[in-house]
């Protein structure tokens, strides 16, 4: 299991551009809307701090790479079609895409900054951003309210058991969105909802979708285009309106990450991924010299080029997902050290660290420890990010 980061926003904002700069792809990006129409899956990676280090060791990593002390652990990054609004009613390109957003754990809405590209992607000048992000909430919703009235027709027909209750119906039908009838159960209460649909009405089904989506699809706002003023003007007056004081916001300018990544490539420059600074090591011609500097005050302004910075958010913060690295307490005789470090969700348990394993594992649980303070831990110790466990099993 890996999990999987959704690019979303409407057309022409810099999905692909993110989606390139972060995976080293090379999908198209262009100025004009639905440049993007095919899903494209790829490999990112979030940075974990080494535990390595900690033991006076060198890891040997079998995914992803390590460099001085920053594990980058590989993790699955989509880029998908750019939504307009009515997309849940079949606009621009339909519905498909939501499909594609489904299999996201987290999204990262991508916002283009600088107020000069329309609802539907074209250009224009002094647009809101924040309209961009109320529709594409209320896309979402909209999106989840359809499933949720189907479930709601679902246990109304009774065709799949009288004796369901209205949060099995619904959590079947919403079933791609792993959530389940105790957790439906849960938001129906807490929104003050009697569990019987026939006492709801429509701003009532519009709450709990919106409420069931919020719990399901955790996201983050990705300010992109950060690197032009038009964008920077728009960063405090929307960032600090309280109505949108509930989101999380990073800056980002894709441009500039896929910049410094090519001249990492080219050889001509130093930059490991998500760093505030990097080192020209080539004489290059003025103009090329110019635009890296350029680059240089805004990750100095904003700590990095925000990439990196979008994505661990998203994952650590927003989704809550921890790290940790299976480990020994022996040296392993093969000269091998914290070869791998896995990404689970938030509150995983030594025991569901044991199944993430393998089920055989899980089955043979006998106990674990605590690598770092070679402390045994039960089953159901919560593990923590960046926590070393050694497990032992019959198996
Ligand atoms: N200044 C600036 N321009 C950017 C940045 N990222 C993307 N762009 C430009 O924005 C335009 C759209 O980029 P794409 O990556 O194709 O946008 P998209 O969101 O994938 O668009 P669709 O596939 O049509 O939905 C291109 O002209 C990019 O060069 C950035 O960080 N800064
Ligand atoms: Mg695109």
């Amino acid at each position: 299991m890996s999990y999987k980061i959704g690019l979303v926003g409407k057309p022409s904002v810099g999905k692909s551009t993110f989606f390139n700069a972060a995976t080293m792809n090379d999908v198209p990006e262009g100025a004009y809307p639905f440049t993007t129409i095919d899903p494209s899956m790829g490999e990112a990676y979030v940075r974990v701090d080494c535990a390595a280090p900690e033991f006076d060791h060198t890891c040997t990593p079998n995914h992803g790479y390590c460099t001085e002390g920053v594990r980058f652990v590989p993790t699955k990054l989509v880029d998908v079609a750019g939504l307009v609004p009515g997309a849940h009613e079949g606009k621009g390109l339909g519905n498909q895409f939501l499909t594609d957003l489904n299999e996201a754990d987290v999204l990262v809405h991508v916002v283009d900054f600088t107020g000069e590209t329309d609802l539907e992607g074209e250009p224009t000048e002094n647009h809101d951003p924040r309209e961009d992000i109320d529709f594409l909430e209320d896309e979402l919703d909209m999106w989840y309210l359809d499933i949720l009235e189907k479930g709601i027709e679902r246990y109304r027909s009774g065709y799949h058991g009288e004796d369901k209750a209205i949060e099995d119906d619904l959590a079947e039908q919403m079933s791609a969105f792993k959530i389940n009838a105790d957790e439906i159960k849960q938001v129906v209460l807490a929104l003050d909802l009697e569990l019987d649909p026939d006492t709801w009405d429509d701003e009532d089904r519009e709450a709990l979708a919106r409420e069931i989506r919020i719990r399901t699809k955790p996201m983050l706002i990705a300010a992109n285009k950060m690197d032009t003023p038009e964008a920077q003007e728009n960063w405090e007056p929307i960032t600090e309106d309280p109505e949108y004081k509930h989101l999380t916001f990073v800056p980002v300018s894709a441009h500039a990450e896929k910049a410094l990544k090519n001249g990492n490539e080219q050889g001509v420059l130093d930059y490991r991924p998500g760093d505030e600074e990097f080192t020209v090591t080539a004489d290059l011609p003025e103009e090329k010299a110019a635009g890296l500097e350029q680059i240089r005050d805004f990750v100095t302004e904003f700590g990095g080029t925000g990439v990196q910075q979008a994505l661990e958010t998203a994952l650590f913060e927003e989704l809550g997902a921890i790290a940790v690295f299976p480990g020994a307490r022996k040296p392993q005789e093969d000269g091998t050290f914290l070869q791998d470090c896995f990404v689970l969700p938030d509150g995983s348990t030594a025991e569901d660290f044991a199944y993430f394993l393998h089920t055989d594992i899980g089955e043979g649980f006998l106990h674990a420890h605590d690598v770092r303070t070679e402390r045994q831990i039960g089953a159901d110790t919560e593990l923590d990010h960046r926590d070393v466990v050694e497990i032992t099993t019959t198996n």
